[in-house]
Order: structure tokens, then C-alpha cells, then sequence
């Protein structure tokens, strides 16, 4: 009778608790390595989720592109409901959600603090929105720094003419591939970040762009030691998850997961700081060539992508990949006139 009394009662706490049921494990994936500041937020997004859904979600993060090597692998896959997150750059998001170009066209922002005040205010937040309204089959989560991209070549650039026959590797965005094309280069894609090293080594490439913690982690600048700082673009991460997937979930734990994603946003722009910091520092030591752009070189390249060119037929990237955005373009400039 006692045992038979200790089964019931070791029973009904375990239903009580829940201990019982299988955890749901969902997969995230991230194409940085380990220690790399988003790949850290990933697995507090991880900690956070199975923390505050008292194990019910378990998330397991494949850092280093080991499920998708290409980001817009792993967006399709979110699509198609084959796996739940990913973290991604915003710009092959656009290819999906093409209203994204409008928080990333070229010398957009004054500076990270503009950028953020942007992402963090109405025109961020709607957008996050927006990718799920839009039927893409994706859910943005949040915001993530990615620092400004600037080009980095086997050969010395300082000024718009000698981008002029380069192959430069470009994300998967058609409007980045025209930021090169703009300069007299030709912009390349289908190659994954982690493939830019070997494709400079190789020749297939003379270089890439990026920022400095992406430049110096992915060894990219032993191969292509020439970074110009022209800092064309600030191209935020973002946070996605699979419509598709989060469906299936209780609509309580959904809540969790967006909430969790915003509260790992401080902590990803704190080791984004500090990876900067520290890549630069890198990459120095190492005797790169690192060109900082005269006041009249930087106005050159800012030119070349905000006014009409010859490669676009006449056009300028905003009139291409921007006109059907200009109230989102012009509230964002219109942020920065306070910094
Ligand atoms: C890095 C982003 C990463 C992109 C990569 C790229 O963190 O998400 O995949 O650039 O250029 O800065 O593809």
C-alpha cells in the first residue's frame, strides 16, 4: 500500500511538473565560429530559452556554417520549416524581404549610435515586423551589430579608380553586388564567408568587404592584406526563426523566445565592442595596409553610390533598390540629423 501510495505521488508531481514530457529541441544556425560575438549571443538565446521555459525548449547552436555554409541556405531552410532559427546578416534577408535594403543602403547612417537610435526606434521595430507580415515564411527576432563593411583587396586601393576591374565578393544581395559594380568593379556572389579566403588564395577573387572582427576572424586578411576604409555600408544582423516552426510551438513559449531574443541584444553588442576592438588591434600587428580615406577619397566612393551611374542604366542604388522605400530612406536620415 506504501509503495503503491509513493508510485501515485512520484506520478502526479511528474505531471505536476512536467518532467515527464519530451523537451522540443530546435535547431539554430550561425556561419561564425565559436567565441565570435553573435555566435555567443546565439547560445544566451539558448540559455535564456531553456531557462525560461523550464527545459520544455532546448536550442542546439551549429556555429561555423556546419548546417548551412550560405545564409541563404539557412533562410530557406527556415522557410521550408527544416530547421527553427538562424542568425543572418540583413542582406540576403533582402532577397526575401526586399523592403530590408531601406535600413542598409550605402551611407545611410551617420554612425553605429544612428544606426541603433534607427533599430532600436519605430522604423527597426516595424521592420522586425515586417519580415513576419510579409509572408516570407520568416519571423524577425532582433537586432544584432555587425560594425560598418569596407573592401579588402590583394592589391592597394585608395580611391574609387582602383576598384576599377576587381572581382569582389559581395553577399547574396542584388543591390550589393551593384555597390561594386558602381565603383567599375564586379561584384561576386555565391561564395560563402567562410569559401572568400580560399577564393582569394585561389584567384577566382581579388577580395571581399566586410568588417574587421569578419576580416580578421575568417583570416580573410592573410590573403587580401589591403583594407580601405571607406566604410560603405552598416548592415545589422538579425535574429530569424521559421514561422513554419514557431507555429507548432505553444503560443506562451513563442512569447518567451521573442522576449528572450530582444534580451540578448545588449549583451551581443557588448562583445561586438570588445571583438572590434580587438580585431583591429590583429590585424594591425600583422602588417596589414589599412587606408584611411582623405575627407575628398571618402566623398569620392560616397558619391559614386548615391548619385546616377552608367553600370545601373542612369540610375543611383537609391533609385534602384530604394524609391519604393524613400518614406522609410528619409525618416532614417532624418534620425540622424541629431548626431
Ligand atoms: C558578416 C556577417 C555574416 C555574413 C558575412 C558575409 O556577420 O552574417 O554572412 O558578413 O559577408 O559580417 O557573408
Amino acid at each position: 500500500m506504501k509503495k503503491h501510495l509513493a508510485i501515485l505521488l512520484a506520478l502526479a508531481l511528474t505531471l505536476a511538473t512536467g518532467a515527464a514530457s519530451a523537451a522540443t529541441t530546435l535547431k539554430l544556425s550561425e556561419v561564425h565560429a565559436e567565441g565570435y560575438p553573435t555566435t555567443l549571443a546565439d547560445q544566451e538565446f539558448a540559455r535564456l530559452v531553456e531557462e525560461r521555459t523550464e527545459g520544455r525548449i532546448k536550442i542546439e547552436v551549429y556555429s561555423g556554417g556546419t548546417l548551412y555554409g550560405e545564409e541563404t541556405g539557412a533562410i530557406e531552410a527556415l522557410q521550408l520549416g527544416d530547421i527553427a532559427f538562424s542568425r543572418v546578416s540583413a542582406s540576403p534577408v533582402s532577397s526575401y524581404v526586399p523592403a530590408m535594403n531601406a535600413i542598409q543602403m550605402p551611407y545611410l547612417y551617420k554612425n553605429a549610435d544612428h544606426m541603433w537610435a534607427v533599430l532600436d526606434g519605430e522604423i527597426g521595430q516595424n521592420m522586425l515586423a515586417q519580415i513576419e507580415a510579409s509572408g516570407s515564411g520568416l519571423v524577425g527576432l532582433c537586432w544584432y551589430d555587425a560594425g560598418a563593411r569596407s573592401y579588402y583587396t590583394t592589391k592597394p586601393v585608395t580611391c574609387v579608380a582602383d576598384m576599377k576591374g576587381l572581382k569582389i565578393r559581395m553577399q547574396n544581395n542584388a543591390m550589393m553586388v551593384d555597390i561594386t559594380n558602381v565603383l567599375g568593379g564586379t561584384g561576386v556572389t555565391g561564395i560563402g564567408p567562410n569559401e572568400v579566403y580560399s577564393a582569394i588564395k585561389q584567384g577566382t577573387i581579388d577580395g571581399a568587404e566586410n568588417n574587421w572582427p569578419t576580416y580578421q576572424n575568417m583570416g580573410d586578411y592573410e590573403a587580401a592584406p589591403y583594407y580601405v576604409l571607406d566604410e560603405h555600408t552598416r548592415v545589422p544582423e538579425v535574429l530569424l526563426a521559421s514561422a513554419a516552426v514557431l507555429s507548432e510551438l505553444d503560443p506562451a513559449d513563442v512569447e518567451i523566445i521573442k522576449a528572450a531574443a530582444k534580451d540578448t541584444q545588449a549583451y551581443e553588442k557588448q562583445k561586438w565592442a570588445e571583438k572590434e576592438a580587438a580585431a583591429e588591434e590583429i590585424v594591425r600587428a600583422a602588417g596589414c595596409t589599412i587606408t584611411e580615406l582623405s575627407a575628398e577619397a571618402y566623398a569620392e566612393f560616397q558619391q559614386a553610390m548615391t548619385s546616377p551611374s552608367a553600370a545601373l542604366g542612369g540610375q543611383s542604388l537609391y533609385e534602384k533598390y530604394g524609391s519604393a522605400y524613400q518614406d522609410v530612406i528619409d525618416a532614417i536620415t532624418e534620425a540622424g540629423l541629431g548626431f
